[in-house]
Order: C-alpha cells, then structure tokens, then sequence
C-alpha cells in the first residue's frame, strides 16, 4: 500500500504523486492552485490555501493524521482566523483561532526550495509568524518590534526565504503568545531531505487546551501558574484528538516526528511495542540512539524511527512523567508486513553548520531567576530593525503588568512596561559563543534561542548525549552549558518556552553584527 519513496509522504495507492488540484472549479470561493494531502489522500482544506469558506466547523480528521501541504516554491497564503471545531467529547465547539480550518497544518518543502507564505491577519488584535527552529534571515524572525512591526487586523505580511538546514520545525506567533498559540495558532513546517526512506512518515503534535465541557476556553495565564510551572491544559490532545489511533503499515520502518507545542507541559515520551531509534532532537539529525525515554518539553521536537509490528499490532506513544504512564496516541499495525530484514535505519544527513570553537569561545553565564519588579535600566537601546526603523517601545500584546521571571537578573520589558530592554549580549559576527544557563529557580525552563541552532555540551543533571538543539530543558538548580558559532546577523530572541514565563519576564535578546 505505502510504498517506499521520497520525500516520505504518507501516501496510499501505490505511491503515485498526488495530482494538483484546482479548488476554484469545486467550490464557490478564489483559491490557490495547490496540492492537498491528509493521511491517505486529497481532502479539501479551503482555508488552509488561503480561501474563504465560512461558516464551516471542521477539525481533526478521524485518521489522526494532520492535513498536508506541499508549499516548496509555491507562493501559498495562511488566513489566521477563528475556527471553532469541537475537542474531545465537549458539549459544544471551542473557538480556535487556526492558520486554516484544522488545527496545525503541516507544510512540506524539500531542502532548497523557498518559502514564500503571505500571513493575513483575520484575528481581532495583531499577530505575526516566528518559524521556530530554522535558521532564517532576521527580518523573516516574525518577532513584533524585534524583527518587524506587529500585523495588525486587516493587514498582510510577506515571509520569504530558503530554510538553510532540513528538518522538522513549527511556527506561531510571538506576542499575546499565551492566547494565540492557546487557541491553536500554530502549524508545522517539515523542509525534507531525501538521505534517508521510510515507510511512513507521521507528524504527532502534543497540545493540551484549557478547555470547560461546555467547549470554552478558561483563562490562559494564571496569576499561581506563571509564577510556578505554568498553568497546564485541562484536555490532552495529539493532532486535536484525545488518544487517537494512528493506522501505520504493518512490518515497516516508519518515523514519527514529536512536536510538543503545548505552552507548558513536558512530557517524558517514550514508546510500548517497539524499540524507537532517536534520528534528530530540535529537527538536527543525530547519531541514532536508542530512545529509553526523553524529556519533551514545550517547543521541543524529536523524530524517532520505530519497525512496526505485524497487522493487528500497536505501539503505544507514552507519557511517563506522571506515575501512571498516559496514552498520547496509539500506531495501529495494518497490511502485509514490508519488510524482514534487521531494524538499522541509517543516519540523518548532518547539515552544514559552523563548529564552535570551544577553546577559544566567549562565555557568558545566564541566569535564570525569580524577579518580582521589572528591570531599570539607566539608558535604554533602541532596536533597529533590518529595514533601518527605530524602535523604542512596544504595546501591551508584547509586554506585561506582571514580571515574575528574569534573565541575567534583566526583565522583559523594563521598567515602565512599555520600554524594550537593551541586548543581554552582542557578539560580532562569526564568534564562537559558550553559554551556561544556571536555573536558579524550583522549575524547570525550556530556554529556546532564535536563529541558531546550539550545541548542548553538558548538563548537571538530566543525563543527554551532545546534540544539537534550537530548545534545551533546564531543570531545576540545572546548570546547562551550550555553545553555538554567532553567524546570524541580527537581533535574536532568547527566552523560556513556558509560555507564561516568557510573558512575565523570561525574556531578553542579543545581538549579532
Ligand atoms: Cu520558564
């Protein structure tokens, strides 16, 4: 049924290239050219290509498997718009706010090509696209006030560029990010290289909605849960379902890319039923290893390689953090078995990226506290963005009331709540950076850099091989040292992907010229 083939799309009926498909004949709305792919086969996503269709309520397909785009050199349009669909087995819809009719669409390109997506705004106050993970040009970073201005309601904006490295990545907005990416308002972005087939290739996005029964959303930001580890989901999803079953085919080798967008929760993710083979953290290929179990914390990412059972068989997608161990998603064996040869998936190509030198590398330790007033600074900086505008100040949607968590013993925003802080750090282009990130605090902090990939070089207490990574895990009292080439040029964010952290406080930047 699925056959081998790259670029790794799930495809059904003998692999054969799906066929473009004209929307405009079918349905009474202006739409792009564009393939659509979900699972086994074409679906109609009008919105996900940048139509107009109201009124619908559309979700999670029933497969479990996330609706898929191919956008490599195709101009395509993302609406981000409400969308009510209805989650779990809740009295009624719960209003979303999507980039098409179903939550996280998964856009694929293959290595080279560019990417040139027009965001619109149909949301109520103004939003923007950071595409988490990749190596982008600053000016496409999508952080309001940092990179560009806010996209207001009504307005457009342009990102383009060519993702340098492969890769599975997501993309969400950057401001009011405890609302926006609560309600849904995040997609992912797979760039493909063609090193390696598999059989299969499934997307599994782990969020948890703060929803009531009655399908509305409860508050996203509590004054207990930013202060401590966040404020947690009241219904845990895999693709917008609750503990979904997957049909994979039988006796394959299959790879199963984890996304944990939620804003708070880590999951320890492990498997039952098979022995997973870890092929890239964060989209950066490593040296397969053996998955006993990982800590997936928000924005985190890992692509797995799994040989699935005969048909009838099931590997179980497993939390274990808690003490019983919870059911994320369940792959369901189906089909004549594709192969009998030993399980030994071959390595991801590792992609060009400067090495840092170690030995002589600029330090810095960061860290990572508690603060309860916002920083004063005696003489603010400005940030230029790439155009050449000024910015001094920023709005409420990008700040907070509330600062409860610093950086370096520094805030965002400074005082007065409305003022950009200057730079943690600035670095010419080039410098090998050495960073320690010392967790002063009782939580623990998924701290995330922007337009870089680092290398994590050691860590105090949770036990990881070097890898590379754009997110790493700082558990509490955790020292974590990583270190990274500065060749970006830019003003890049560093900050917790505890989302509630990063809106009180967890937040700063640095600088590359
Ligand atoms: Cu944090």
């Amino acid at each position: 049924m699925m056959g081998v083939r790259p670029p790794f799309l799930p495809l059904k009926g003998g692999g054969r290239e799906p066929k473009a498909r004209g929307w405009a004949a079918d349905n009474d709305v202006r739409c792009n050219r564009r393939t659509v792919l979900s699972g086994g086969g074409m679906m109609l996503a009008a919105s996900l290509l940048g139509c107009q269709k109201t009124g619908s309520l559309s979700g999670p397909s029933a497969s479990g498997r996330l609706p898929e785009m191919r956008i490599g050199g195709i101009p395509a349009a993302f609406n981000a718009a409400e969308h009510p669909f209805r989650l779990g087995d809740n009295s009624a819809a719960t209003p979303a706010w999507l980039y098409g009719d179903a939550p996280f669409p998964v856009y694929r390109m293959r290595l080279g090509e560019s990417l040139d997506v027009t965001l619109t705004n149909r949301l109520t106050e103004h939003t923007s696209i950071h595409w988490h993970g990749v190596r982008g040009p600053n000016a496409m970073d999508g952080v309001p006030y940092v990179t560009q201005l806010p996209v207001q309601p009504g307005e457009s904006f342009n990102y383009r560029f060519t993702p340098p490295d492969a890769g599975t990545y997501f993309f969400h907005p950057h401001c009011d990010t405890a609302a926006q990416l609560g309600r849904g308002l995040a997609g992912v972005l797979i760039v493909d290289d063609e090193s390696t087939a598999f059989d299969d290739d499934i997307v599994c996005v782990l969020k948890d909605w703060r929803v009531a029964k009655d399908g509305s959303f409860l508050p996203f930001v509590t004054t207990e849960g930013a202060g401590r580890g966040g404020t947690f989901g009241t219904l845990r999803t895999v693709n917008g379902l609750v503990a979904p079953n997957i049909a994979v085919p039988a006796g394959a080798d299959i790879r199963v890319r984890l996304l944990n967008v939620d804003s708070t929760r880590v999951s320890d993710f492990g498997v039952q039923g098979a022995q997973g083979l870890v092929l890239a953290i964060d989209g950066n290929p490593v040296q397969p290893f053996a998955l006993d179990t990982w800590r997936l914390g928000p924005a985190m990412r890992m692509d797995i390689a799994l040989r699935t059972p005969q048909a009838g068989g099931r590997i179980v997608l497993t939390d274990f953090f808690a003490a019983e161990p919870v059911t994320l998603a369940t792959l369901v064996a189906a089909g004549a078995p594709k192969r009998g040869d030993a399980f030994a998936p071959v390595a991801l190509s590792t992609p060009k990226r400067a090495e840092p030198d170690l030995a002589n590398a600029e330090g810095h330790e960061l860290k990572l506290s508690a603060s309860a007033a916002a920083t004063d600074y005696p003489a603010p900086a400005s940030i230029q963005l790439a155009d050449g505008r000024r910015i001094d100040l920023l709005d409420s949607l990008c700040s907070t009331a509330q600062t409860l968590w610093a950086i370096d013993g520094k805030t965002w925003p400074q005082m007065g709540h409305e003022n950009l802080p200057p730079p943690l750090m600035s670095f010419t282009r080039g410098t090998s950076v050495r960073i320690e990130l010392a967790n002063t605090t009782p939580h623990v902090h998924p701290m995330h850099l922007h337009g870089h990939s680092f290398k994590v070089l050691s860590a105090s207490k949770l036990k990881r091989p070097v890898h590379w990574a754009d997110t790493v895990l700082v558990m509490p009292d955790e020292r974590v040292e990583i270190a990274f080439v500065a060749d970006n040029p830019g003003n890049w964010m560093i900050h917790c992907h505890i989302v509630e952290h990063q809106d009180t406080g967890m937040m700063g930047w640095f600088r590359v010229v």
